[in-house]
Formats: C-alpha cells, structure tokens, sequence
C-alpha cells in the first residue's frame, strides 16, 4: 500500500498475562519509513515478543507502541493489521492450493490478477521454481499444515502471502532461517528492490541476514544491550561480538 511506515517503541515494558517478571524491559527504538531494523539476541531474550506488541497481538502496560507516529491502541484491528505484513516465526499454511495459501483464503482464480499478484509475490519470495516444478503449479495442493513442502519452501510461501498484501510494514520473525544463505540474500534483495519504501523489522539468528541492516538491536533478557550497526556493534558490544563470533 502508500502511505507512512514507521514504527516506534516508546519505553516499553511488557508482562505476559499471569506472569510476574516483565519479559521486555525499557524498550526505545524507532524503524523510520523505508529502513531496516533487525533484532537479534539468545534464544528466549524477547525477540518475539517485541514483534507481537505491533500488531497488538498484546497490549503493554507500561510505554507505547507507535505505528506511523500514532498509538496502535487508536488503530482498529482491520486498520493496523492492513498495514502490516507480518511473517510468524512458525510458518503456518493451510491445506488448499498454493495460491489460496498466499492470497490468504482469498481467490486467486487463474487469469485473474489476483493470480498475477500471487506470481509476483512468489517470485519476490524465491519461490517460483519450486512452485511451477510442483504437481499443479498455482493450483497445486498443500497438505494440512504444509506436510508436503518443506520448511524452507514453506518460510518462502508464508513470506509470499505477506508480500501479496502489500503492506507498508514488514515483520518477520526468524522468517530465513530455513533458507540457505543464498536464497535469503536473493530474497531480501528482491524485497528492497520490489517493495520500494516499505519499513522492515527482521529478527533473526544468523549475522548474514541481518549485517547489512540500517540498524540492529541486541536483546538479551528483555533488555536493549546494544544498538547500532553492525560494525558499530562489532566494536562495542560484547554481546553482538559473541553472536557474530560463534
Ligand atoms: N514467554 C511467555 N509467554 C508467552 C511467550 C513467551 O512467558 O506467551 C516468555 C518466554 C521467554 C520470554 O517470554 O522467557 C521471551 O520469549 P520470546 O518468545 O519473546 O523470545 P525469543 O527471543 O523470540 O526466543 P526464540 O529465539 O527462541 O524465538
Ligand atoms: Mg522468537
């Protein structure tokens, strides 16, 4: 879509519901419309659960989450998630065909530009190969849960169903980590290049995905520990120099 595409968390801090220890603590950061933001840290540091706040998949208690510099509490549902394009870190797909599964339920029948919008998007998430040597191509079947295409194919088609809506705002939560290093640079290169302005927040594990990122925070038990570039973090933050040496 046009429009804005920042994001922006103001001192957040953030408790599960039931629980007693806040999961995030004292979150700032801004994504400015058209930047790349990425978000790394050990496993159960709170990457997700940063991500999760955007869409209000919860509500924090403490600070504010600003999505084109208003408050997403003030969004309706409909409204803030059509902004967004959101990749969860498990690929979920559904059984159907592939093009229902990336025009998400809605029809993509063949000649339509719906299915044209469904061909766009798969290429831009690496995926057309494997879709067109596929038994049916664009109509082809997908078992219940994606049982018949593997985990990178998968990633690849759930970032495919984002990418059809067109969203100003990216979010993607470990969305790469089953694609080798080359089919995720041609993808994110093909993200830049074909979404144009679109603001992107990316966690992910490995430096590669992440190193040419406008900037990257460093999460450890909730906390931002460091905030830079990569080779910013690289001279100043232990925690980064741990990830990226290991
Ligand atoms: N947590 C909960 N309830 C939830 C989800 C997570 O209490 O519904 C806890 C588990 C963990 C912390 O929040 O101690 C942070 O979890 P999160 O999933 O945000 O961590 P992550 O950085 O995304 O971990 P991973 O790299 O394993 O995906
Ligand atoms: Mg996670």
């Amino acid at each position: 879509g046009s429009g804005e595409g920042g994001v922006e968390f103001r001192d957040v801090s953030f408790t599960y519901p039931g629980a007693e220890e806040p999961v995030l603590r004292n979150i700032s950061f801004k994504a400015r419309k058209g930047e790349t933001v990425a978000i790394i840290g050990s496993t159960g540091s709170g990457k997700t659960s940063v991500l999760n706040l955007i869409p209000r998949f919860y509500d924090v208690a403490e600070g504010e989450v600003l999505v084109d510099g208003i408050d997403v509490r003030r969004y309706s549902q409909h409204a803030l998630r059509a902004k967004l394009g959101y990749v969860s870190q498990r690929a979920v797909l559904f059984s159907g065909t592939v093009s229902g599964n990336v025009a998400y339920g809605g029809s993509a029948a063949p000649g339509s530009d719906a299915e044209e919008g469904v061909r766009r998007a798969v290429a831009i998430a690496q995926g057309t190969d494997f879709v067109e040597r596929m038994e049916g191509q664009y109509e082809g079947r997908i078992a219940q849960g994606g049982d018949n295409v593997s985990g990178g194919q998968k990633q690849r088609l759930s970032i495919a169903r984002a990418v059809y809506r067109q969203p100003d705002i990216y979010l993607f939560d470990d969305s790469f980590s089953a694609l080798d290093y080359r089919t995720d640079r041609e993808l994110r290169a093909a993200l830049r290049r074909e979404t144009g302005g679109a603001t992107t927040i990316i966690v992910a594990q490995r430096i590669g995905t992440i190193k040419d990122a406008d900037r990257i925070l460093v999460l450890e038990d909730g906390r931002i520990v460091g905030s830079g570039t990569h080779e910013e973090l690289l001279q100043d933050c232990e925690t980064y120099q741990e990830i990226a040496l290991s």
